[in-house]
């Protein structure tokens, strides 16, 4: 039985009726351009083959009921359309409500729905389970009310769903990235202006594999130390006089350092603007057909996301540092940080060696045996059936 299937049995079974569809998003990687999106800077993601999906059908009566196949015992949650508000709805159930009270509030004329949700995107991995969620229902509602809203404009709506009523404050690469990947390519995004550009990253062709390594750690301060990155970043851009830190160019970064004060606002000014020019050189390498040669980049940037930006954490540093020594290319955490997954570029004949250097240096410290896999750039959020 295909996915598709699997989530259109499950509709079934539950509601008692066959869903209008089936749809899918991605969950993503991000390749370098770490904490940049709400600097308005730069960034690389690719989408990753587990994705979230959802069989919908609409319901006339404003009752919208949410079943998701990853948490049976929760069982289906009503909400009445009228009723939603920000912050109101708790746990998995928050980022569907979400997006339909985000559509509601843009004065999208939309209606309730019978959703069934599954995901194979790892959860607290750094590997934006949530964006996933929220833009399959988004793509779904798109389709079955008819909005035409394009893959940009979906993701900017998931954005604020997430921002206004989950109340995370994140930036819009996870649901950029899960919107508008394409299989087999990067994603270049320009946070300000919305522009992309799908970069050929053709894996295989170059003889290589990118190793996704989850280290099964979440720190539990993560969301608030996110948040107070993003007030710092948004305080030095003040205090430059910049509209957001993307201003501040390469060349011009002692300058602009030594107008902060010393301390946090001078580091983290140096992450945003260094990470925003290896967003430019890998750029440059890829547009040039030297994948293999992005490796020290990443490396560069895990550097900068410990020591700068300090976010990075005993698990990511040890992954990280581990993969380099047993022969990667290059290697980084990605995503927002305080644990979650690293990823690592490798010869392909060296990716099991590495998967087994890192698994025994956790070991050798009695930490959760990390789970790996390799990236392949699959497909961005759509219909499957
Ligand atoms: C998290 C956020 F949700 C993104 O918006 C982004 O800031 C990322 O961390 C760091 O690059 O995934």
């Amino acid at each position: 039985m295909t996915q598709a299937e699997a989530v259109r049995k499950g509709f079934n079974a539950l509601y008692g009726a066959d869903p209008e569809g089936v749809w899918q998003a991605p969950g993503r990687v991000n390749v370098i351009g770490e904490h940049t999106d709400y600097n308005d800077g730069f960034m690389l993601p690719i989408a990753l083959p587990h994705a979230a999906r959802v069989a919908a059908a609409r319901r006339e009566d404003g009752v919208l009921r949410l079943y998701s196949g990853q948490y049976p015992d929760a069982g289906v949650t009503e909400l009445r359309l009228d009723d939603l508000a920000p912050r109101t709805v708790d746990g998995w159930a928050a980022y569907p409500a979400a997006v339909v009270w985000a559509l509601r509030e843009a004065g999208h004329r939309v209606g309730a729905a019978d959703l069934y949700l599954d995901s194979d995107v790892p959860t607290g991995a750094g590997l934006s389970s949530s964006a996933a969620l929220e833009c399959a229902v988004a793509t779904a509602y798109n389709d079955l009310y008819e909005l035409g809203l394009t893959p940009p404009q979906l993701a900017r709506l998931c954005q604020r769903a997430e921002n206004e009523f989950v109340g995370v404050p994140c930036g819009i690469l996870d649901q950029l990235a899960s919107a508008c990947c394409a299989e087999g390519h990067a994603l270049f995004v320009d946070a300000r202006s919305l522009d992309t550009r799908q970069v050929p990253f053709d894996l295989a062709a170059h003889g290589l594999v990118l190793l996704v390594i989850d280290t099964q750690v979440k720190h539990a301060h993560a969301d608030g130390a996110y948040a107070e990155r993003r007030r710092g970043c948004e305080r030095a851009a003040e205090l430059l006089g910049v509209r957001a830190l993307r201003d501040v160019p390469e060349a011009g970064l002692d300058e602009a350092l030594a107008r902060l004060p010393e301390g946090g606002l001078r580091s983290l000014t140096r992450h945003i603007v260094t990470e925003d020019a290896r967003v430019e050189r890998v750029m440059a390498l890829l547009d040039a057909g030297d994948l293999r040669g992005i490796g020290p980049i990443l490396t560069e940037g895990h550097a900068s996301m410990r020591d700068d930006f300090a976010i990075s954490c005993a698990e990511t540093d040890l992954a990280v540092d581990t993969a380099v020594a047993a022969g990667a290319l290059g290697a980084r955490m990605t995503g927002g940080g305080f644990g979650g997954s690293i990823i690592a570029l490798a010869d392909t004949a060296d990716a099991d060696g590495i998967t087994a250097a890192v698994t025994a240096a956790f070991a050798a410290r009695g930490w959760t045996e990390p789970r790996a896999f390799t990236a392949v750039p699959g497909p961005g959020a759509r219909r499957l059936a």
